[in-house]
């Protein structure tokens, strides 16, 4: 198998495992444990930083969560997945930025003092905090998604997996999303998708 990809699936590896389910690619899924290996020689050897997910692609080697997709998208399905034109492409970078730079500190924030922490360990003022704070991103999104169903337009693309599969932390993070009924009904739709559920089965394993 050309491909591999490094990180369970609970872990932001998650985003790479959908997207290759979406891609419909045969890979092989080495289950790095984010608590316990990432830090090993061979981990660091890979990804310097010590972090999954990685992917190895016929020797090509690739960290970051968004790279990672939105190169699988341009080399498995140029033109649908990742869209033809010089302005979606960039638009698929904006939001692909725009998730990790806007909306996945607050989310991590809320996910970690609601439901990863042990309980005597949570800061229920920080996840408030952070969920007052993703009320204007939200929005920004919300107001997106007023001009058409998908991020780039009509058809789904990596610009709505890579952003949904940030936001797939809000629901276990127990964020309100009912101020933003398009950022809801979105998020529905992208995690309804047979890939996303796949990849939430991995989280089951
Ligand atoms: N910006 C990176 C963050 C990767 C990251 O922090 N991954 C976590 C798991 S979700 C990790 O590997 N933690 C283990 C460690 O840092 O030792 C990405 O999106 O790929």
């Amino acid at each position: 198998m050309a491909l591999k990809i490094y990180g369970v699936a609970r872990s932001r590896a998650f985003r790479s495992l959908w997207m290759a389910g979406e891609l419909g690619l045969d890979y092989e899924h080495i289950k790095v444990d984010f608590a316990t290996e990432t830090r090993s020689p061979a981990h660091l050897a890979l990804n310097p930083n010590g972090h999954v997910p990685v992917i190895d692609d016929g020797g090509f080697v690739l960290w970051e969560s968004m790279a990672i997709n939105l190169y699988l998208a341009k080399k498995y399905s140029a033109g649908k997945l990742y869209p033809a034109g010089l302005e979606d492409e960039a638009r698929a970078w904006q939001w692909s930025f725009w998730g990790m730079t806007e909306i996945e500190r607050p989310l991590l924030t809320a996910l970690l003092n609601r439901a990863v922490y042990p309980e005597n360990q949570r800061d229920a003022a920080a996840a408030d905090g952070a969920e007052k704070a993703l009320a204007q991103p939200l929005g920004v999104l919300d107001g997106a998604l007023a001009r058409a169903a998908n991020l780039l337009g009509d058809n789904f693309t990596v610009a709505d997996l890579n952003v949904a599969s940030i936001l797939a932390w809000a629901r276990p993070a127990q964020i309100d999303t009912s101020a933003f009924p398009r950022v809801a009904e979105w998020l529905k739709n992208c995690a309804e998708r047979p890939a996303a559920r796949a990849a939430r089965q991995l989280q089951r394993e």
